[in-house]
């Protein structure tokens, strides 16, 4: 599964809490210069893989910021997380533009399930609402914190399901793809049956 988000959403920040990977966090745009890797472990043996990808800026489908390179790495992922931190002066407009990014690169990249992580909770106030993000194609939407440690376990329970989902999904696919030995099989066989 794939993380994206604008510089400075909290990407490498999820990935250190979720998994043993060490990337570099920093206040400033751009830390992530590649993509990190990271094993999500969850009870019962489970396991599913984590991209923390650069940040993606507008027209990074055009290669601006670091974003085109680095949007193929997504393609090997098979769900995406949009990160949209809660800071944002307008998440709907953050949400929309990685959602056009996505597009505007690739439509195989687009047909991929995402779900929208609200992160950085902990600088909203408690009981303050959360934004309304309207993202109808989304599978969900959760909020979380790295930093204050809430929401984790849900989160990484619900990728685990997203990405099982996918998987079974694409198993199927690939099934309905292969070639049945029709014409071998039958030769000995009678006409009906
Ligand atoms: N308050 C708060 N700050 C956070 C949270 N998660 C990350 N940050 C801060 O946000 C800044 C950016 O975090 P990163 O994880 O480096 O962001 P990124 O999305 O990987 O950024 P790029 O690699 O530049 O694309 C750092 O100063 C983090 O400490 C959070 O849950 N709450
Ligand atoms: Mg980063």
């Amino acid at each position: 599964m794939g993380l994206v988000g604008e510089p400075n959403a909290g990407k490498s920040t999820l990935l250190s809490v979720i998994s043993a990977a060490r990337p570099k966090i920093a206040d400033y745009p751009f830390t992530t210069l590649e993509p990190n890797l990271g094993v999500v472990g969850l009870s019962g043996h489970r396991t599913f893989v984590v991209a923390d990808i650069p940040g993606i800026i507008e027209g990074a489908h055009q290669g601006k910021g670091l974003g085109l390179q680095f949007l193929r790495h997504v393609e090997r992922t098979r769900v995406l997380a949009f990160l949209v931190p809660l800071d944002a002066e307008d998440p709907q407009a953050v949400y929309n533009q990685l959602r056009h990014e996505i597009e505007a690169y690739s439509e195989e990249l687009a047909r991929k399930p995402h779900v929208v992580l609200l992160s950085k909770r902990d600088l909203l106030a408690e009981d303050a609402p959360l934004p309304e993000v309207d993202a109808p194609e989304a599978t969900g939407m959760l909020t979380f914190s790295s930093v204050a440690g809430a929401g984790l376990e849900e989160l990484t329970e619900y990728l685990w399901k997203a990405v099982t989902v996918a998987r079974a999904a694409e198993a199927e696919q690939q099934e309905l793809e292969e070639p049945v030995a029709f014409e071998e099989s039958r030769e000995d066989e009678p006409e009906w049956e």
